[in-house]
């Protein structure tokens, strides 16, 4: 299969499908630049993304399974139709444990990398969500900047509501010297003290415990300062209104499958997405957002 792919889809010097963990298939985009990403047809999961300089931006749990029907702990899970466990479905929904198809490759003009993959309704999903749609993930690479955009239409004859996310575990050197910038003032519902709601009050977040919180309508542009590294991440999103801002800490850490029990050290979860507000689709309507991040 993945000759195949190769050969429908690869683009000299920028866009390579190859034989990735456990030997899954995944879509290699190399920019001119030296930038690179990779994502896997396995739950059209972004699992690595490398700046200009090589810097290995995402985290991916060295525990982390690369098997069909299992997730992915780490890199850019896509939270649909669900996020967490706020419905009867599995936490964050199916897509990012179903198999999904690249449907395009592309070099744009402005020497920028694409990839788009697509997942659509099969005989597991409609068993526990009875419903028709196409999920569209876009990926762009740039020289220091990588955008996803996901994309859902209503394929079927009725409505449904759904709820998604990009679940974005960055790599960062140390949790204690890293902040979140950009979420002062906005109301939030704290998952680690009985989802109540809150306010953020201070110009940034830092970690100290376990940090588990939906953000909501957070503004559109957010930085993520990874001082033990010395860089920062730039978060842009649009029309994706809600944030999460993740670290499991200690005990949640030691409970967690496919995640060492230290590597809570190295990561920081800002999501974004539409959660707080599920979006409610007619049939032939659709609904797309996107995050840029650069470094
Ligand atoms: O987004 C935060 C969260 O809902 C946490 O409550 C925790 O359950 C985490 O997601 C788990 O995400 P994972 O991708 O590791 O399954």
């Amino acid at each position: 299969m993945i000759k195949k792919l190769q050969t429908e889809f690869g683009i000299s010097q920028a866009v390579t499908i190859a034989p990735g963990i456990n030997g899954l298939p995944k879509v290699v985009l190399a920019h001119e630049s030296g930038s690179r990403a990779e994502v896997y047809l396995h739950a059209g999961h972004v699992t690595s993304w490398t700046n200009a300089k090589g810097d290995e931006l995402l985290f991916l749990s060295r525990e982390a399974l690369f098997a069909p029907g299992k997730e992915i702990r780490g890199g850019i899970p896509v939270c649909f139709p669900q996020f967490s466990d706020q419905g009867p479905l599995p936490p964050h929904g199916f897509a990012r444990n179903s198999e999904w198809h690249l449907v395009k490759t592309e070099v744009l003009g402005t020497g920028k990398v694409a990839a788009r993959l697509q997942l659509t309704e099969s005989e597991d999903s409609l068993a526990i969500w009875p419903h028709k749609f196409a999920l569209v993930l876009g990926v762009l690479l740039d020289m220091n900047a990588l955008t996803i955009s996901t994309q859902v239409v209503n394929t079927g004859a009725d409505s449904f509501q759904f709820q998604t996310a990009l679940h974005t575990y960055f790599r960062v050197a140390d949790i204690h010297r890293t902040s979140v910038r950009g979420l002062e003032g906005v109301s939030f519902i704290d998952a680690v003290r009985e989802y109540r709601r809150d306010v953020e009050t201070g110009p940034s977040i830092r970690f100290s415990e376990e940090t588990d919180r939906i953000y909501v309508d957070a503004p559109d542009s957010l930085r993520l300062d990874d001082e033990g590294n010395g860089r920062s991440i730039v978060i842009q999103k649009r029309d994706m209104p809600d944030v999460v801002v993740w670290n499991p800490w200690i005990e949640k850490s030691h409970r967690m499958s496919y995640l060492g029990d230290e590597e809570y050290l190295r990561i920081v979860c800002v999501e974004t997405g539409r959660i707080v507000s599920p979006c409610e689709l007619s049939p032939r309507d659709q609904w797309q957002g996107e995050t840029t991040f650069s470094c």
